[in-house]
């Protein structure tokens, strides 16, 4: 029988996927120990990958015969579209089924940061709990003046939550909404002048680069949260890091980061900061559907059938 279509997988998948995926092509793994791009380079069409890992140019202009890269998650930012557009390759993506664990993530982070929930957790764990001994109290939730930058499908799903909290939601986009009955601020510093915390849920790429920068951590103030389930690359990082040492901060809740998977040092004994290891969308429930459709998507094209998320 004809060989298998070569599968390039640029991320881990779960085992059952992994299965999946071999019953269809021959996979190959570039996070493997030896792994050679040229070896297989000219058996590849398919790339299956993650939405933070992506496919750099230098593997797409390596592979002739690539079709489809796949992605496991929305974002787009790590995949060049103008080049795989250019060369005919077909990119998708798993919209919808990730928006209620990303948005929930945003309320974990905005809620643990305010409530001072990880340092509390690590007080007790210390024993720090004794008669006379106190935290610094949090921040009430309730009713806070909350921005989102960015009022997609994950912003739309953050602000219904915040609605049971009875926020003030205000947001900011490169346009404002008539579906929403939330304020549209025209900038992120605009946005930022007024709230008690930011939320960040905007694509990455080119338009979104260090959106909140200093002035916009400035505006947020001392007493200010930011809270990014989106992408590190929004963030001027080093002028975050340097207004949470100075206190110019109240607190951050993270679970993006410029450089994944390195997390500035300088974050790391900050009682005020929240971290998370890029997990906004990882439960066992939403991932599992993500990548069933990362698999549906790679068979449809093959076969000739209609594709989900494609962008
Ligand atoms: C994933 C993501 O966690 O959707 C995205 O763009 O960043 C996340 O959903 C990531 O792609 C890992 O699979």
């Amino acid at each position: 029988s004809a060989a298998k279509p070569g599968l390039l997988l640029l991320d881990r998948f779960n085992q059952t996927t992994e299965n999946r995926f071999a019953e269809s092509f021959d996979v190959h793994r570039s996070y493997e120990p030896g792994f050679s791009l040229e070896k297989y380079a000219a058996d590849i069409v398919a790339i299956a990958t993650s939405g933070a890992k992506g496919a750099p140019n230098e593997v797409v202009e390596h592979l002739p015969r690539l079709r489809i890269v796949s992605i496991r998650g929305v974002g787009t930012d790590a995949v060049d579209l103008q080049l795989t557009h250019r060369h005919g390759i077909v990119v998708t993506t798993t919209p919808n089924l990730l928006t209620d664990d990303v948005a929930d993530l945003a309320l974990a982070l905005l809620l643990a940061c305010a409530r001072r929930l990880c340092q509390a957790d690590r007080f007790v764990r210390a024993g720090g709990w004794k008669p006379g001994s106190a935290l610094p109290l949090g921040r009430k939730v309730t009713g806070m003046r909350v921005g989102i930058v960015g009022l997609g499908r994950v912003g739309r799903a953050i602000a219904r939550r915040l609605e049971a909290f009875r926020a003030t939601i205000r947001y900011s986009d490169i346009q404002a909404f008539e579906d929403v009955p939330y304020a549209f601020a025209p900038t992120v510093l605009a946005l930022a002048q007024g709230c008690d915390a930011l939320i960040l849920a905007a694509s990455g790429g080119p338009a979104s680069f260090r959106i909140v920068d200093r002035a916009v951590l400035g505006a947020l103030g001392p007493q200010g949260l930011l809270i990014n389930v989106a992408r590190g690359s929004l963030v001027d990082e080093q002028a975050l890091v340097e207004a949470l040492v100075e206190h110019r901060l109240g607190g951050a809740g993270l679970d993006v980061f410029v450089d994944e998977p390195n997390v500035p040092s300088a974050l790391l004994g900050l009682d005020r900061v929240v971290l998370q290891p890029h997990r906004a969308s990882a439960t066992e429930d939403t991932r599992q559907a993500m990548e069933t459709l990362v698999l549906d998507n790679l068979l449809a094209h093959f076969a000739g059938e209609p594709l989900v998320g494609v962008v």
